[in-house]
């Protein structure tokens, strides 16, 4: 499988304005089943955007902004009518109406409501609806993402492939006054802009159902029949990996991906899938090997990278997390992607050859699926040869500071370049100032729970981390939380059942601490994080960086007392971490919501309405919306 680039599509520009058509509707495809070789044929619910690529109907189209834009998306809802839409007389956290729509602009930093970011709305079958994103001027500049998120066919959608990446370039210069975009240092010796590539990364667990009901058999999609995801019972722990499904990037299952030795390459990730974390780490790969990864069952993943994919793993650099620079690029060979997640890395193939994309192992308690996942192949780098890098971090340092040294503003160039030679530090490129003690001006405590039998399955949060937490479900006529326009708030995170990716809309927030069950910090740059029994490489340098998404860990079930305990597993008795964040609400007020990012989850109650109001003069905050 070779992979193109995705076009981007921006729609025709007038003014300031885009504008950009999403139809929805069911599409038959196929998708690659590297276990049989074959093409397997789906019939999915899918964004037909006017410019997507036929062949690869299961992502969304690119869409490309700058600050100031207007964006107007079109969302025409195609799919059949759907009783369950209309006259539902179920559960509000039971999943349903899969065939209504709406869409999420994930980590803009717009408006919540009207016909904005308004994840409240409801787009039934046979009916069209405009929105319209005011990105402002003062954007940040960075990679975000837009999905479906109507309550009760999040999953379902996402799960089904409509999602697609939502880039905000910039092209501010730093000042002496104001913070610029990294774009502008990205530049070659030559003064052309370094290679990017925009991953979208997707999980479409697609099953085929068997005339018979037989339920186990429902991975094993035969030829001639057509894989579906018309129901939630196929989610849930255990199912993406007895499902044998591969992520796929930008709808291609086990892409290849041209590149050049020594080149300085933008991976721009998105974590767009709910079922699975991805570990991402790039190996050499034998060159014998090659031709083999093309059949490659899911199960004998692992077996194949141990054999192949030989060598230490590859150095590289973390520049940016949910699309906003860091302070200081993170060199690492390992990056934690959650559901939700995003992550722009500064990528140097050392030599040509063939590179192993590789979702390596993760603890337990680290991951989507609750159990010590085995590892993955992604995709494969085809480097072409050229003068060898020996060393990525002086390579790039050095790089970076001639970059600087030709596009830097003469009044901050010394600084920029001061920065990059101690240690890749970007302070002239963060997109918000660090929140500080003095300017806390309330707090937020929050927990997530799943209810678990004998009593009702039910997903939960409280808004108390006391002895006696208000565990709830989703109420759509609940207020959970009133914030006020201009208060900033230390928020404390937890869960007490399992991890689950923390996401809240329009306002990022700054990771002050996360505390292990012992109270120890692992988010520091040099911390360990063992507390699983296995070292978690995931919070290690998130201490000072702005988020949107964040995976809460927690203690894991009791293990099953018939089966071997596995490793990285301590259960119950290990307790759960406490991760403190901030935030500012700034500029947008009205209703919108936070949640957990297992987007199941979410359908079945894993989320609150939370409003930002005004400031009423007296301390607190005015009423707004209409409740
Ligand atoms: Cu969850």
């Amino acid at each position: 499988m070779t992979l193109m680039a995705l076009p981007p599509v921006g729609g025709p520009r007038v003014g300031t304005e885009r504008q950009l058509d999403l139809n929805i509707a069911y599409i038959d495809g196929r998708i690659y089943n590297p276990a049989t070789g074959r093409n397997d044929k789906v019939h999915l619910r899918s964004y037909v955007g006017t410019e997507t690529n036929p062949n690869r109907p299961f992502v969304a189209p690119s869409i490309e902004v700058t600050p100031g834009d207007t964006v107007r998306i079109t969302l025409n809802n195609k799919l059949p009518t759907d009783p369950t839409c209309t006259n539902y007389t179920g559960h509000i956290n039971t999943p349903h109406c899969f065939n209504g729509t709406n869409l999420h602009s994930h980590g803009l930093w717009v408006s919540p409501t009207g016909n904005s970011d308004n994840v409240l709305l409801k787009i039934n079958p046979g009916v069209s609806f405009q929105y319209e994103y005011n990105i402002p001027p003062d954007h940040p500049a960075g990679t975000f993402w837009y999905h479906t998120h109507l309550h009760g066919s999040t999953a379902l959608q996402v799960s089904s492939g409509m999602a697609g990446a939502l880039i905000v370039r910039g092209n501010r210069l730093p000042s002496e006054k104001t913070n610029g975009d990294i774009d502008t240092l990205l530049k070659r010796r030559d003064g052309a802009e370094m290679r990017e590539r925009v991953l979208v990364f997707q999980q479409i667990q697609y099953y085929c159902p068997k005339p018979n009901g037989n339920k186990d058999s429902v991975w094993d999609c035969k030829e001639g029949e057509t894989g579906v995801i018309e129901s939630y019972d196929n989610f849930g722990p255990g199912t993406w990996a007895a499902s044998g499904r591969y992520t796929s990037i930008n709808g291609t299952i086990l892409p290849t991906f041209f590149a050049k030795a020594g080149d300085i390459e933008r991976w721009r990730m998105i974590h767009a899938g709910v079922r699975d974390t991805i570990s991402l780490e790039f190996r050499k790969l034998k060159e014998i090997a090659a031709a083999s990864v093309n059949n490659l069952k899911a199960a004998d993943a692992d077996r194949f990278i141990s054999e192949n994919c030989t060598g230490d793993p590859i150095p590289y650099n973390v520049i940016a997390d949910d699309g906003l620079t860091r302070a200081s690029a993170w060199p690492t060979t390992l990056t934690t992607l959650q559901p939700g997640y995003r992550s722009d890395a500064l990528v140097v193939f050392p030599e040509g050859g063939r590179y192993c994309v590789i979702d390596t192992s993760a603890p337990a308690s680290a991951s989507v699926t609750q159990a010590a996942e085995g590892r993955q192949l992604l995709g494969v780098v085809l480097a072409t040869p050229d003068t060898p890098v020996p060393n990525i971090q002086s390579y790039l340092t050095d790089e970076l500071v001639a970059a600087a040294e030709r596009t830097m503003p003469v009044q901050v160039r010394a600084k920029v370049v001061a920065d990059l030679k101690d240690g890749l530090k970007l302070t002239s490129f963060t997109p918000h100032p660090d929140i500080k003690d003095s300017e806390v001006t309330g707090k937020q405590e929050l927990a997530f729970f799943i209810q678990t039998p004998p009593r009702p399955l039910a997903f939960e949060v409280s808004n108390n981390l006391g002895p006696h937490p208000d565990f709830k479900s989703y109420d759509p006529n609940r207020i959970d939380r009133h914030l006020t326009l201009g208060g900033v708030d230390e928020w404390t995170l937890e869960s007490r059942f399992v991890g689950h990716p923390f996401h809240i809309h329009v306002n990022a927030f700054q990771i002050v601490k996360i505390l292990d069950p012992t109270g120890k910090d692992v988010s520091g740059s040099d911390a360990v994080d063992d507390s699983s029994g296995c070292v978690d490489p995931q919070y290690r340098g998130l201490k000072g960086v702005w988020k949107d998404t964040l995976w809460v860990k927690s203690q894991l079930p009791p293990p099953d007392p018939n089966k071997p305990t596995p490793p990285c597993q301590k259960t119950v008795e290990s307790g759960i971490y406490a991760l403190v964040v901030r935030t500012r609400y700034q500029r947008y007020i009205g209703e919108y919501v936070l949640h957990c990012h297992i987007l199941d989850h979410e359908d079945q109650g894993m989320m609150q309405n939370v409003s930002i109001g005004l400031p009423n003069g007296q301390g607190g905050s005015a009423a707004v919306g209409h409740h």
